[in-house]
């Protein structure tokens, strides 16, 4: 039996595995704040915020597995990223400890090394060099998966997606992209490889000029069959002329990396 909890189910990535799990899990559970429309058959609706610890003790009951994409996907308020991402996944890991849920996986993000320059090819033991709030909080959360690993054996795998989107919106995109097949197949691996530990890799296709090694992480068994080769055209045609002194140019993270402090005016 494989009983699989998605958490920000209603959201981009959620959307894209809710159809594409159906068959290779038994049962899942999807929830979010958002609205999911209606239950079909092997699904069960489970709102719940986040942040709410007993509400998260009750939502992973009777799980075999976590894919916690739930909260926050861009820079926010420091209020919502602490409910959201930083509460949000405290809750989730104590949860999977408490309920017995023994494996997870973390939807990461670039953005905990997006202050590394484009010029470098970072692999696992880069150090993390978070461009925003945002990427602290995912900087936070691999540490956790690490935590309850150690500690407790809670496996996970931590995905640091670099761009997850039917296409490539932009030149930076065309070396970070993860196509969404890619990103199933990885899911997928993440619960099938017989021990994880707590994994972190770099979620993108075999794009042309990609900025991180994942050779680490042959174990998973995992290899990307897309490219963003196939958008270049497109996104050269938009004939958009960055500034090359920009830092969001300089460094991965992009735009991240070059906004100011969300919450000044
Ligand atoms: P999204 O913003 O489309 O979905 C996130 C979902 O989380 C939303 O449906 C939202 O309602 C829900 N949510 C937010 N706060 C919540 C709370 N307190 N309680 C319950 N649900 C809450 O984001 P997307 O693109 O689907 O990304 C999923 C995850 O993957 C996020 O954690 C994001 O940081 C991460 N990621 C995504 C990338 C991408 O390219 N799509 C790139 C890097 C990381
Ligand atoms: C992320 O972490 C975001 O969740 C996603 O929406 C994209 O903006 C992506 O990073 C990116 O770096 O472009």
């Amino acid at each position: 039996m494989r009983k699989i909890l998605i958490t920000g189910a209603a959201g981009n990535l959620g959307s894209i595995l809710r159809p594409a799990l159906k068959g290779w899990a038994d049962a899942i559970r999807l929830s979010d704040l958002a609205d999911l429309g209606t239950a079909s058959d092997g699904e069960e609706i489970v709102p719940c915020d986040l942040g709410d610890f007993d509400a998260v003790m009750d939502l992973v009951k009777n799980m075999d597995g976590i894919i916690h994409l739930g909260g926050q996907s861009q820079e926010s308020t420091f209020e919502r990223i602490l409910n959201d991402n930083i509460k949000g996944t405290y809750n989730i890991y104590e949860a999977a400890r408490r309920q017995g849920v023994p494996r997870i996986l973390f939807a990461s993000s670039n953005h905990t090394i997006g202050f590394h320059k484009r010029t470098d090819t970072l692999d696992v033991t880069a150090a993390p060099r978070p461009d925003s709030l945002y990427g602290v909080s995912k900087c936070f959360g691999e540490n956790l998966a690490q935590l309850y690993y150690d500690k407790f054996g809670v496996e996970s795998v931590s995905v640091r997606i670099g761009a997850c989107f039917h296409a490539p919106k932009d030149a930076r995109m065309l070396h970070i992209w993860l196509s969404p097949d890619d990103f199933v197949d990885l899911v997928k691996k993440s619960f099938e490889a017989p021990k994880v530990g707590a994994a972190i890799l770099y979620g993108v296709s075999d794009n042309k000029d990609v900025w991180w090694n994942n050779d680490h992480a042959d174990f998973l068994g995992w290899k990307p069959k897309d490219s963003s080769e196939k958008f270049r055209e497109e996104i050269e045609a938009m004939g958009n002329t960055p500034d090359p002194n920009d830092i969001g140019e300089i460094v991965q993270g992009g735009w991240f990396a070059s906004a100011g402090h969300y919450e000044d005016s």
